[in-house]
């Protein structure tokens, strides 16, 4: 995953089509003088839908694509025809996907899983034909029902990566050097903080052909809730992690209380996050000796906690056992049921700083938004 294209909002206009008009048609040949009704139904307007495409791991695609329009229903016709129902269309999006009306910041739906579709808005149902109105009083109505409406509306899509296990740590903590050695993620990887500056995902492998998604994201510094470093823009990445994964680097002046300090920064960001299990990885463990490292086990925090060097990979295979462990032990919350309870809150819209593009350029201006009347359809038998 390329650091300049990982796109984590996209700001769409979407429209359905709207229903086709019912027709008022009465059967008019030449030896059935009475034909009566012979309408047909409008088509159904197509929808907009969004699904779930464990392919995509980015809205990037949906960048440059910012309308989305969805195709009318035809109107019936003479003969009993139905209208053609216009066409849907279908938004993929990456699993972890959650969509907001982008004027109020409304939770509208969260897409979490491969295939999952979800209808983001629905099409105009098509009218009845008067062949339907048919009565023992009323042989020949002349009335139609018209289609329904289409719907539209501006939607900001928002991902938050689905991953089982969650990186936190200062910048230079070696998280994305860890993510390079257990995946095949390349992360960009340098001896300076900040070098991540957009999340990075990768799959471990795991005995037996399983395997689980570690997220690397951008290091946390004291006060990132006060907007300093990176601040929280990434966080939100980690919120539906199930494991979370510290790393202090093994130089830190006191283990515990960088585990403290980013504990807190957490805290204030959602508290919530600290239900989530945890581990701790001393990293860089390769500058330790054994005296050190009795030392430093001496006065840990109180959770599960390993020593590692992803340079000469010691601890490295341990840390998968134990993370397999802690990520299937016995769960106070599912992985899975963890997601669904996640809940949503509404969006700052202004905060995301979106311009203000809220007028639909000229060229990209609804199609055939009149109701075009055809007047074959329209006629009626006056013999009747
Ligand atoms: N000695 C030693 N150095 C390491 C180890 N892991 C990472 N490093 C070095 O630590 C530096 C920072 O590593 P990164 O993986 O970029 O750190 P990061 O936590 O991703 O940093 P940010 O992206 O800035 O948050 C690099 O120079 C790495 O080579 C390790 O196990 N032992
Ligand atoms: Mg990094």
């Amino acid at each position: 995953m390329a650091e300049a294209n990982f796109v984590d909002y996209v700001k769409i206009f979407c429209r359905s089509g709207k229903g086709g008009r019912g027709s008022a048609h009465f059967r008019r040949e030449k030896y059935i003088p009475k034909g009566g009704p012979d309408g047909g139904d409008g088509g159904d307007g197509g929808s907009i839908i969004l699904r779930g495409n464990r392919n995509y791991w980015t809205l990037l695609h949906l960048r440059y694509q910012r309308h989305i329009f969805a195709g009318h229903g035809e109107n019936g016709s003479k003969a009993q025809r139905s209208g053609k129902k216009g066409e849907s269309r279908v938004i993929e999006v990456p699993c972890g996907t959650v969509a907001y009306d982008a004027l109020t910041g409304e939770y509208l739906c969260d897409i979490t899983d491969h295939g999952q579709e979800v209808v983001l808005l629905k099409g105009g149902r098509g009218g009845q034909g008067n062949q339907h109105f048919k009565t023992a009083t009323n042989q020949a109505p002349r009335y139609a029902q018209p289609g329904e409406p289409y719907e539209e509306r501006w939607v900001i899509l928002e991902l938050k990566l689905l991953a089982d296990v969650g990186l936190v740590g200062f910048p230079n903590a070696g998280k994305s050097t860890l993510l390079s050695v257990v995946s095949a993620a390349k992360p960009k990887i340098a001896n300076y903080p900040f070098t991540t500056l957009e999340p990075n995902l990768g799959i471990v492998s795991y005995r037996d052909g399983q395997s689980f998604v570690m997220a690397d994201i951008p290091g946390i510094i004291e006060g990132a809730s006060e907007g300093k470093g990176l601040g929280f823009r990434f966080l939100r990445h980690i919120e539906r992690n199930s494991l979370l994964l510290f790393m202090v680097p093994a130089d830190a002046d006191d283990i515990r209380q960088s585990y403290e300090i980013l504990l807190n920064e957490l805290r204030q960001y959602n508290p919530e996050l600290l239900d989530k299990r945890q581990v701790l990885a001393i990293s860089k463990s390769d500058m330790l000796d054994e005296v050190l490292m009795n030392e430093i086990s001496a006065d840990l925090p109180d959770l599960p906690s390993i020593f590692i060097s992803s340079i000469t990979g010691y601890g490295i295979s341990a840390l998968k056992d134990l993370l397999w462990r802690e990520l299937n032990s016995d769960p106070i919350i599912p992985v899975a049921a963890s997601r669904e309870t996640l809940v949503h809150r509404n969006l700052d819209v202004p905060a995301l700083g979106f311009e203000d593009d809220d007028l639909l350029p000229e060229d990209e201006s609804p199609p055939d938004a009149e109701d075009e009347w055809d007047d074959e359809e329209e006629s009626f038998d006056l013999e009747e």
